[in-house]
C-alpha cells in the first residue's frame, strides 16, 4: 500500500483535474503526414479502422469515468474540411472539389482529411485558475503550424473550446498565438503543471524544442514547439514568473522521433515522470522544482536509458500514459498496450508501480492501437483542466461522460462509422455526406450549437 503525500491542510477543497478527450473522427486514416513522428511513417497508407479507432477512444473515456474521474469529451472536427481545400484553389461542387484534390494533389486532400482533432492534448494550453492573475481558467487554442493537416484545427478547436468552456466569468479564451514559425504551437503537450494539490497554485513547466540561436537545434526533424510561444502563453495566461520555467526538451530525442515532450514525459500533482534524456538539462528542471514547488516535496521518477531506450519509450509510449489521481488520492498510469508488450518496459512499469518511493500504484492498460499507429497514445488523446467545483458546474453539462453517455456515443459511433477506410476513400463524396450528418446529430447530443462551418 503506498503512502499519500501530507497535504496542506487550508488546501480550497474540491478541486479536480479533469481530462477532456479528443473523440475520433469518422475520417481517422493513415496517411504519413507527420513528419518527425514515427508511427505515422511506418504506417502510411495503410488501411485505418474508423469506427474500431473511437470506440477504443471512447472505451478509455468510459473507463476513466467509472473510476471517479472527471471526464469529458471534445468532439471530432469537419473533415474532409471542405473551406480548406477550396482556399487552396480547388472550386466547383463539393464532390469536384474533392475528385480534383485527389487527382492533381491527394497529400492536401489527405491534410484536409485527417481525423487529428482526436488528440486533445494539442487543442490548446490550459491554465488553472490558482495559476492565474485574474483566478479564471486561460485557454490558448494551440496553432500547430508545424504541419498543414494540423493547422487545420486551430479555429474549430477554439469555436469547440468556447462553447463547451463559455461562461466568462470563470473561463477566459485566447486567440491562437500567430502562425508563424518562431511562434510554433502545440499545446499542453508541451506543458505540464506541478503542484501539492489541484486547486493550489502550481508550477507550470513549458517544454520547447526550439529556443534562440545560440541553443542547440535538432537536425533531423522539426521542433514543433517553441520558447517563444511558451513565453507568450505565460504572459497571455497571466502566470507569476517564479512559477513558470521554461526548459527545453533534448534536441538529440527530437531527432529520434520525441515530436511532443508528452512523448518521453508526463507530470501530475507533485511527480514528474521522465527519461533520463528528456531534458536538455534535467537537474537544472528539478532544482527548479524543488526550490519553488511549496506545499509538498516533489517526487522525480526517472527512467534512465539503461532500462528503457528512447527508441522502446517512443516505440511503447510508456511517457505518454496518463498519470491520475482516482477520488481516494491514489496516483494510476493509464498505459497503452503497446507498453505491456514490451518486456522491458513492462518491467520498468512494474518496478515504478512497486517502488514505495514514489505514489503510483496501479497501472491500467488499453488498447487504442488506432490512434497509436498514427502516434497518439493514452496522453495524446486528453486535454486536461483543473476545475473548482463552481467552474466543474459552469462547463457544458453534455459534455460530461459518464456511463449512459458513453452509450449513447457508442451507439452514435456504430451507426455513422466505417470500419474500413484507405486513403482513396476520401475522396469519396458519400463519406464527406456521412460525417457532416454524424457530426450534425452530434452537436445536437452534445447541445453546441452550430460549431462547424457547414452548419453555418
Ligand atoms: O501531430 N499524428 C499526430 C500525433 C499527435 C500526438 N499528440 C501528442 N503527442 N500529444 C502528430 O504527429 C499523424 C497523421 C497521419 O499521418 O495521418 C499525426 O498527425
Amino acid at each position: 500500500m503506498k503512502l499519500t503525500p501530507q497535504r496542506n491542510g487550508d488546501a480550497p477543497a474540491g478541486a479536480v483535474e479533469a481530462n477532456f478527450d479528443g473523440l475520433v473522427g469518422p475520417t481517422h486514416n493513415y496517411a504519413g503526414l507527420a513528419f518527425g513522428n514515427v508511427a505515422s511513417a511506418n504506417n502510411a497508407e495503410q488501411p485505418s479502422n474508423p469506427r474500431a479507432a473511437a470506440q477504443q477512444g471512447l472505451a478509455k473515456m468510459r473507463a476513466l469515468a467509472a473510476l471517479g474521474l472527471a471526464q469529458g469529451l471534445l468532439p471530432p472536427h469537419e473533415r474532409p474540411h471542405l473551406p480548406t481545400l477550396r482556399r487552396l484553389g480547388f472550386g466547383g461542387r463539393d464532390a469536384e472539389v474533392l475528385a480534383q484534390a485527389r487527382r492533381r494533389a491527394p497529400g492536401l486532400l489527405a491534410a484536409a482529411s485527417s481525423a487529428s482533432a482526436m488528440w486533445s492534448a494539442n487543442a490548446a494550453t490550459v491554465s488553472p485558475s490558482a495559476d492565474c492573475a485574474d483566478g479564471r481558467v486561460h485557454f490558448t487554442p494551440a496553432n500547430l503550424c508545424t504541419h498543414l493537416h494540423r493547422s487545420i484545427e486551430a479555429p474549430t478547436s477554439a469555436r469547440l473550446l468556447q462553447a463547451v468552456f463559455a461562461d466568462p466569468r470563470h473561463f477566459v479564451h485566447h486567440e491562437p498565438l500567430p502562425a508563424t514559425p518562431a511562434f510554433g504551437d502545440e499545446g499542453a503537450a508541451n506543458h505540464t503543471r506541478l503542484c501539492a494539490d489541484y486547486g493550489e497554485p502550481g508550477l507550470e513547466l513549458f517544454v520547447y524544442g526550439r529556443g534562440d540561436e545560440r541553443e542547440p537545434a535538432p537536425s533531423r526533424y522539426p521542433a514543433r514547439q517553441t520558447r517563444l510561444a511558451g513565453e507568450a502563453l505565460a504572459r497571455l495566461h497571466g502566470l507569476r514568473d517564479e512559477r513558470t520555467l521554461h526548459a527545453q526538451q533534448n534536441p538529440a530525442v527530437i531527432d529520434q522521433g520525441v515530436f511532443h515532450n508528452d512523448v518521453i514525459a508526463v507530470g501530475n500533482r507533485e511527480l514528474l515522470l521522465y527519461h533520463e534524456q528528456a531534458f536538455a538539462d534535467a537537474a537544472t528542471v528539478r532544482g527548479w522544482i524543488c526550490t519553488h514547488l511549496r506545499g509538498v516535496r516533489p517526487v522525480f521518477v526517472e527512467v534512465p536509458e539503461r532500462e528503457v531506450t528512447v527508441a522502446e519509450a517512443v516505440g511503447s509510449y510508456l511517457f505518454n500514459s496518463q498519470l491520475v489521481c482516482t477520488p481516494d488520492g491514489a496516483m494510476r498510469l493509464i498505459a497503452a498496450e503497446e507498453s505491456r508488450e514490451q518486456p522491458r518496459v513492462w518491467r520498468a512499469i512494474e518496478r515504478i508501480v512497486a517502488d514505495p518511493g514514489n505514489p503510483i500504484a496501479a497501472v491500467e492498460v488499453f488498447d487504442l492501437r488506432q490512434s497509436m499507429r498514427n502516434g497518439g497514445g493514452p496522453a495524446c488523446l486528453r486535454l486536461r483542466v483543473v476545475l473548482t467545483p463552481a467552474e466543474r458546474d459552469a462547463v457544458n453539462p453534455l459534455c460530461w461522460i459518464d456511463d449512459t453517455r458513453a452509450t449513447q456515443l457508442a451507439h452514435w459511433i456504430d451507426r455513422h462509422y466505417r470500419d474500413r477506410l484507405s486513403l482513396d476513400d476520401l475522396a469519396d463524396p458519400q463519406l464527406l455526406v456521412e460525417s457532416r450528418i454524424a457530426l450534425d446529430e452530434l452537436t445536437v447530443l452534445l447541445g453546441l450549437g452550430s460549431v462547424y462551418d457547414f452548419q453555418r
